[in-house]
């Protein structure tokens, strides 16, 4: 196998399984003919009829172990009296009605996204005999964020080439956009921007040729509920349009905008709307021509506004500043707070930095509680070991979800800022910028398909735990299995921790090698710019490490609410997973945890490297469990990923040690090379690295 079917994979379950299962899922009778209704029944007979191992028959009456499906529209359906005022515009309730089971929804998507859920609970050997459930999506806009560039190339992707064969479009629809569809389908969700929202990409796909290729996207997943977005250039109005300027109070450029708003819509009725980099790592923006952020966003929402349209406005704003760079984006909004129109998102990332392995949550989120704020996630393992590590991502996003902003006293979690509920916004959405690419198995490796998984499963449901997210990946990708199921389970739980400790541990961030980020670059100094450098992130000197952020420092504590800013404000009440982020403090410093500060950086990064090795040899024990070819590229990853777990551990020791001077703790070996080694280490065939790439983005430190 080589993981093309993802979790959507419909191998026959055991014979006991099927046994018990087939007398609820006999037939499949559909109501209605839309494409959706059609896509979700040819779903469930192709999941079924894989599963039970036999053809499963479309019915035209109602008999024992029917599973009818469709929504109110349907006299049957309706006259069942189904809680579907529960279920949303987009959600669904199954139900077992006697020996029959339904599947309704309040709208066509709203029953496909049942049809998934069903299978979904098939492939993890649920019971079908009482089915009594009901499930609305939590958050509005749940969608994929491409960084894919027209060229196909991906910035920050590590699974070969853009599947948006562009070239080919729209004469050709590739067969794999639709199970790109069906596979986002099965996750509930409903928006992909196609286009990287940083360089030329997002002003070319304004021209009229491309609008008509992503119109013919477009028509791949609308019966998949999937609207499509594009990323919108600033200066598009020249480069595309060829006025003299973008300055988003010329008239003669709100008329562009609104003259493409509407080409847009005649070619793609049900477009999303935009995605913009504005003002950000060099990209053009309303700055430019002394404009505001809200400025630029509010000239798009209003050429949108009578089409429906979204603008999703990055808060990923950071330029060359005295500054320090975590609080730029909280400073550059806050004061536009309550400024933007009602459909305009200002998208922040989940952290103030950048998709580091750990950071604290953004102060946006609780921030502008006049402002529509959306979560921005990292799927493509940028800082976190492209797709050779294996880090499970949902502890990382579950963490931030779950964290308290204090916004509204206690309980005023990121989540529920995510959603909307906490500030009663209108609009709410979640992104995850995609790990997707050309590669057989989508993701580069089986595992980062969890990934995939695992984000669209937390923007349905930002509540859901992520070990039952892990489970149910893992029963659906490999098999149900409790051998399997609890140890793999349990390793995947811990991957993100373990990536945490041979990377940046206690806080640390950013100290990855420059441009590419695979590896350790802790010592490094000299890039284009000062918040590019490692060094500005760990500020390890003789006498100790770690940045103030308190109020003797960069004062980044009070852009929290207080008692969030109090907590961080003291280095005994911040977590000790963030400290460095928020202190600096001397070598000798006493951990809570135990030992000083020196042996526990030390200790962390040896942790990091062994549980790696722990990893190694619980995969290994799975060979029985899983087919030769996923089984070796997992292994030969996981070697991999150890090598350059040393190389983390021994580089950044080698550095800091340098530097404190101090003696390495007991039972912990020396780097295995002199720190001079890991400077001179490069990774010229690193994806992203400079030369690499014929990508237009601008790579960044
Ligand atoms: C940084 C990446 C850069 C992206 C940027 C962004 O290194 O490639 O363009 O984020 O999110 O992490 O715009």
């Amino acid at each position: 196998e080589d993981g093309y079917d993802l979790w959507l994979r419909y191998r026959p379950l055991e014979k006991a399984v099927i046994a018990r299962d087939v007398p609820y899922a006999s037939a499949i009778m559909a109501q209605g003919a839309s494409p959706t209704i059609l896509a979700a029944r040819e779903e469930l007979q192709r999941g079924l009829s894989g599963l039970l191992g036999k053809r499963v028959p479309l019915a035209t009456a109602l008999k024992s172990g029917t599973i009818l499906i469709g929504t109110p529209k349907d006299l049957a359906i309706a006259k069942l009296a189904l809680p579907l005022e529960k279920a949303g515009a987009e959600g669904y309730v199954i139900k077992t009605v006697g020996r029959t089971t339904v599947i309704a929804g309040n709208s066509d998507v709203g029953a496909l996204h049942g049809a998934f859920a069903y299978l979904r609970l098939v492939q993890t050997r649920g019971m079908l005999n009482s089915l009594d459930i009901v499930s609305a999506p939590k958050i509005g806009l749940r969608m994929l964020n491409h960084w894919d560039n027209v060229d196909r190339t991906l910035e920050r992707g590590y699974s070969g080439i853009s599947i948006f064969n562009w070239w080919e479009l729209p004469g050709h629809l590739d067969p794999q956009y639709k199970d790109y569809a069906r596979a986002n389908a099965s996750l509930g969700l409903n928006g992909t921007v196609l286009t990287n929202p940083s360089g030329v990409s997002a002003a070319t796909s304004l021209e009229t040729a491309w609008i008509k290729k992503a119109a013919a996207l477009a028509g791949v997943m609308r019966p998949y509920g999937i609207k499509v977005y594009l990323s919108v250039r600033f200066s598009a109005p020249m480069e595309v349009g060829g006025l003299k300027t973008a300055d988003p109070l010329d008239p003669q450029v709100r008329q562009w905008w609104k003259d493409k708003a509407d080409e847009i819509y005649t070619l793609i009725p049900d477009f999303g709307g935009f995605l913009v980099k504005a003002n950000s790592e060099g990209q053009p923006g309303p700055q430019d021509y002394g404009r505001s952020h809200a400025d630029g966003a509010n000239m798009m929402a209003e050429a949108l506004a009578p089409h429906h349209g979204i603008v999703l406005w990055r808060a990923f704003v950071y330029s060359p500043s005295p500054e320090d760079r975590v609080k730029q984006s909280y400073n550059e909004f806050k004061p536009l707070d309550g400024k933007f129109l009602p459909n305009v998102i200002v998208q922040s990332k989940n952290g103030p930095l950048d998709f580091q392995p750990r950071e604290p949550f953004s102060p946006v989120f609780g921030g502008l509680p006049n402002t529509s704020t959306g979560m921005e996630f990292q799927i493509t393992k940028e800082y976190l070991g492209f797709e050779i590590h294996l880090v499970y991502l949902a502890p990382l996003w579950q963490e931030v979800l779950r964290s308290d902003t204090f916004a509204k006293g206690e309980g005023s979690t990121v989540a529920r800022v995510v959603d909307g509920s906490l500030f009663q916004r209108p609009l709410s959405s979640i992104a995850g910028a995609s790990n997707i690419g050309t590669a057989r198995n989508w993701s580069g490796s089986i595992f980062d398909q969890a990934n995939w998984y695992a984000f669209g499963r937390l923007a349905w449901d930002p509540d859901l735990d992520s070990k039952t997210i892990a489970e149910e990946w893992l029963k659906q990708t490999f098999t149900a299995d409790p051998k399997f199921v609890e140890p793999v389970t349990e390793m995947m739980l811990g991957s993100r921790e373990t990536a945490v400790d041979y990377m940046t541990p206690l806080g640390l961030a950013h100290q990855m090698a420059t441009s590419h980020h695979y590896g350790p670059g802790p010592w490094v100094d000299d890039a284009g710019r000062p918040d590019w450098n490692p060094v500005y992130y760990a500020r390890a000197d003789e006498n100790g490490i770690g940045v103030d952020r308190t109020a003797t420092g960069a004062n980044a504590v009070s852009q929290y609410a207080a008692p969030v800013a109090k907590a961080f404000s003291d280095p005994k009440a911040t977590p000790e997973n963030l400290l460095l982020w928020f202190h600096h403090l001397p070598w000798s410093y006493a951990m809570p945890s135990g030992g000083n500060l020196w042996e526990s950086l030390v200790h962390h990064y040896a942790h990091g490297v062994n549980k790696v090795a722990e990893m190694q040899t619980r995969w290994q024990a799975m060979k029985p469990f899983v087919d030769a070819e996923r089984f070796q590229i997992t292994a030969d990853f996981l070697a991999m990923q150890k090598e350059n777990a040393e190389l983390w551990r021994d580089g950044s020791i080698a550095y800091f040690q340098s530097v404190s001077h101090l003696p390495l703790p007991d039972g912990v070996p020396a780097p295995a090379h002199p720190l001079s080694f890991y400077k001179s280490l490069k990774l010229p065939f690193a994806p992203g690295s400079p030369g690499r790439t014929a990508s237009p983005f601008a790579l960044t430190g």
